[in-house]
């Protein structure tokens, strides 16, 4: 809104010249969306824990400590999400449908969490939202993303596989299922990696801080020319958005950080794993987010391998999955387990960015 506001007034101040950069703005929308989560938290705590809207533990949680999470409030999804929004709308330009993409996968996947945990808290049981109805909601929200870019927006349906530079296959229409596939994957492995305090909210803030970086690139004709990467029109504008993620989400540690005083509950889960996966796919980097996303990966990959062993063997492979139970349970204080994983993520994070200049 600023962009349009501002930038024609920059023939009498020259000033507001500088509102025609995307980094500039990608900043500000970084500052701002911290400065709102910050501020708002606090008053946003008190009233979740006025109106007893505390998280519903699990009927047989192992680990003694989480116990006394039950008091903790939690919806802190929501906070995250309108400052998202607030701060997209402030500093992104209006005319750019990948934004409005972003906010709409954001707003609709997380309405689909907030029902689940509007259910675990009004009927106090953790179980919420059932799966058949959770599932075929999430499916159907990915559908319509995945025709909006196929066939609304006409989006490149090539894939692009990272260090293979001329190995671009087509998708064709099954570019839709692979949307999906993305979408609902990230939503879900944010959402189970979201179990320790912190844990989610971190690697969160690192994987939007390199998907502002690889959306910026992308779409700078030179930079992505000169690093022979896809090059894709408007996509730089999507680090607006990603640098309100990333300082939404970092205002929100403040708080989440291990003893939380807020959960982000599955309003912030899915909403924010639906706009992980979203930047994925609008900037052509859909396979490096298993390298980005690596501890979301690594806990969903513990999830499915636990579940298949268990029904084929009849024997676990891990204590417990998600992994961070097998590690709790194996005795590593939580802090530990969640500042692990952060490291964990950040070398991921770096990793990936360092392949760009390989490719
Ligand atoms: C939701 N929710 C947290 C909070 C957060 C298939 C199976 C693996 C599914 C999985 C599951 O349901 N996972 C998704 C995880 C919950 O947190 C809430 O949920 C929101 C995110 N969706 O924002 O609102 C609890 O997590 C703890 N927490 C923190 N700090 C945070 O910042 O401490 C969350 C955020 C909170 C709090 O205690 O109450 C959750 O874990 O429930 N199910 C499981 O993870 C279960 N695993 C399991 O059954 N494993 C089996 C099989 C099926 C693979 C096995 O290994 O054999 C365990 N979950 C729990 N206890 N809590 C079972 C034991």
């Amino acid at each position: 809104m600023l962009y349009h506001w501002l930038y024609p007034l920059q023939e009498q101040f020259a000033v507001f010249n500088v509102v025609k950069y995307i980094t500039f703005r990608t900043f500000m929308s970084l500052f701002t969306a911290l400065a709102l989560t910050f501020v708002l938290a606090k008053p946003w705590i008190a009233f979740m824990q006025k109106k007893q809207f505390l998280q519903t533990l699990w009927e047989y949680v192992p680990q003694t400590h989480h116990a006394s999470k039950g008091k903790t409030p939690t919806l802190g999804g929501i906070l995250i999400l309108f400052s998202v929004f607030i701060s997209t709308l402030l500093w992104a330009r209006w005319d750019n449908s990948f934004v409005w993409m972003m906010l709409g996968v954001g707003l609709f996947m997380g309405l689909i969490g907030f029902l689940d945990d509007y259910l675990k808290i009004s009927k106090k049981d953790a179980h919420g939202l059932k799966a058949r109805y959770k599932f075929p909601l999430q499916i159907f929200v990915c559908t319509l993303a995945g025709l909006v870019l196929y066939d609304g927006l006409g989006f490149d349906t090539h894939l692009s596989i990272p260090f293979f530079k001329q190995v671009l296959p087509d998708l064709g229409w099954f570019y839709i299922v692979f949307a999906v596939f993305v979408l609902a994957g990230t939503s879900n492995a944010v959402n189970l990696t979201d179990g320790l305090d912190g844990l989610a909210t971190g690697p969160a803030v690192i994987a939007f801080l390199s998907y502002g970086v690889f959306a910026y690139i992308t779409g700078n004709v030179k930079i992505a020319g000169y690093l022979q990467i896809p090059y894709i029109p408007n996509c730089a504008e999507i680090s607006v958005v990603c640098g309100a993620l990333a300082g939404s989400l970092l205002g929100f540690l403040w708080f989440n950080s291990h003893p939380a005083q807020i959960f982000m509950g599955d309003v912030g889960a899915l909403g924010i794993g639906g706009m992980l996966g979203l930047v994925a796919l609008l900037t052509k980097n859909e396979l490096l987010l298993l390298v980005i996303g690596g501890v979301f990966v690594l806990e969903t990959l513990s999830v499915i391998t636990q579940v298949a062993s268990f029904k084929l063997t009849g024997k676990r492979i891990f204590r417990m999955a998600p992994l961070h139970h097998h590690f709790e349970l194996k005795g590593w204080p939580e802090s530990k387990v969640i500042v692990r994983f952060w490291i964990i993520s950040l070398v991921l994070a770096l990793a990936s960015l360092s392949t760009l200049k390989l490719r």
